[in-house]
């Protein structure tokens, strides 16, 4: 369906406010609100530009490939103390992984969204330069080739991809490799919070609350990167806005962070090469020593928006009790139904050997909670699938 009251309502877009930003892999945008400096995370827009049906039409300007937050002066497109200087997290050529974005329960506005690589480093340099603000052409450039690294809907396996209810055939929006909100008719699951139809809340924004709106991407094969970035572009259908956002990633042979579904043979192929390769270094010391056992450690633990989990342990690899070289487990996989925060040390640990550990929920202000006694123990099997590894951990205690 097609409605003729986008053009009347742009009239007040200005006044509607709320709107989202990328959470799930952690944006800059989203780093920047931890840390206080950025009031209204989901308030980064491009505006009043024409973003609907030509989803690809309207320039960057400003904002770029990141976002120009205008309530607060932060331009996303260069790193900052908080921001922009390391990954967030790694990733495997070919993995699938799952994103979210969050929209804020006063500016649902509809619409279709996508998310991009660019796979020429050269552009993406302009925006890792800490302290180089890259110009207007500059980011343009950037965009470009984003829109080029489209990374569509429709190449990951069994994820339905529609077309917006909003838009009719023929028009330019009419594409399913893009995602698409729900239309503007389907009663209180509409627009963009009806994708997850999650509960209100259930993520983090200022002005009145968030709904998540969660979707899966594959990242291309044979793709690496030490350090890039993965882009969002949300078109807003009912106002002339679009929202952009980034997040820091890294794409490496073994991959190590979000790892759902990661069907790629590719990534387990390198797992099993760098585990090799690090039994060999590892032999060198100690005598006979089998293949190295990559552990997951799974901490099923609700927590609140601005959270980290992270697993202390009598191990070096978990920090010697050390809360702060504590190493920090992975949300991509949580939902409200499977608050699951996960970890791989890979290539992992010896066969035999023992360790104990707690699973800390650090909060946004850096203060951490415990598990209760007693300590988990866990002693490394003496057989492993150097590939599948075992895995540890449950329910928070
Ligand atoms: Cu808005």
């Amino acid at each position: 369906m097609k409605s003729s009251t986008a053009l009347s309502i742009l009239s007040y877009a200005s006044s509607v406010y709320g709107h989202g930003y990328l959470i799930t892999p952690s944006s800059r945008t989203r780093l920047g609100a931890e840390a206080d400096l950025d009031t209204c995370p989901e308030c980064t827009i491009l505006e009043p530009v024409s973003a609907w049906p030509d989803l690809e039409a309207a320039p960057v300007g400003r904002s770029g490939p990141c976002g120009y937050n205008a309530r607060v002066s932060i331009d996303y497109n260069y790193p900052a103390d908080n921001w922009g200087n390391d990954p967030v997290v790694t990733y495997a050529p070919g993995q699938t992984i799952d994103v979210q974005w969050c929209v804020d329960h006063n500016g649902d506005h509809g619409g279709m969204f996508s998310y991009r690589i660019c796979q020429d480093q050269s552009i993406v340099d302009k925006l890792l330069t800490p302290g180089y603000e890259p110009t207007e052409d500059e980011k343009q450039a950037a965009e470009d080739c984003f829109e080029e690294g489209l990374l569509a809907c429709t190449d990951v396996d069994g994820q339905a991809c529609d077309y917006s209810d909003n838009c009719s055939e023929g028009e330019a929006c009419w594409r399913n490799d893009w995602f698409t909100c729900h239309g503007f008719e389907a009663g209180d699951d509409t627009r963009c919070k009806g994708v997850d139809s999650a509960e209100y809340g259930s993520c983090f924004t200022t002005i009145s609350g968030g709904y998540t709106v969660s979707k899966k991407v594959k990242i291309p094969e044979g793709f690496e990167s030490e350090h890039t970035l993965l882009s969002l572009r949300w078109n807003s259908f009912q106002t002339g806005q679009i929202y952009l956002t980034c997040a820091d990633i890294a794409v490496v042979g073994d991959g190590s962070g979000g790892d759902t579904s990661s069907s790629s043979t590719t990534s387990a192929t390198a797992t099993a090469t760098e585990t090799a390769t690090e039994t060999e270094t590892e032999t060198e010391t100690a005598t006979a020593t089998a293949t190295a056992c990559p552990i997951t450690l799974n901490a099923l633990v609700e927590t609140v928006y601005g959270d980290t989990v992270k697993v202390a342990g009598s191990i070096d690899e978990l920090g010697s009790w050390d809360t702060s070289s504590a190493p920090a487990l992975d949300a991509s996989g949580y939902t409200s139904d499977n608050p699951l925060w996960t970890l791989t040390l890979s290539p992992g640990l010896a066969p035999g050997e023992s360790f104990e550990y707690k699973f800390i929920v650090v909060d946004s202000d850096g203060g951490v909670s415990w598990e209760a006694d007693p300590n988990r123990e866990y002693t490394v099997p003496t057989t492993c699938d150097a590939e599948d590894g075992v895995e540890v951990g449950g329910e928070w205690q």
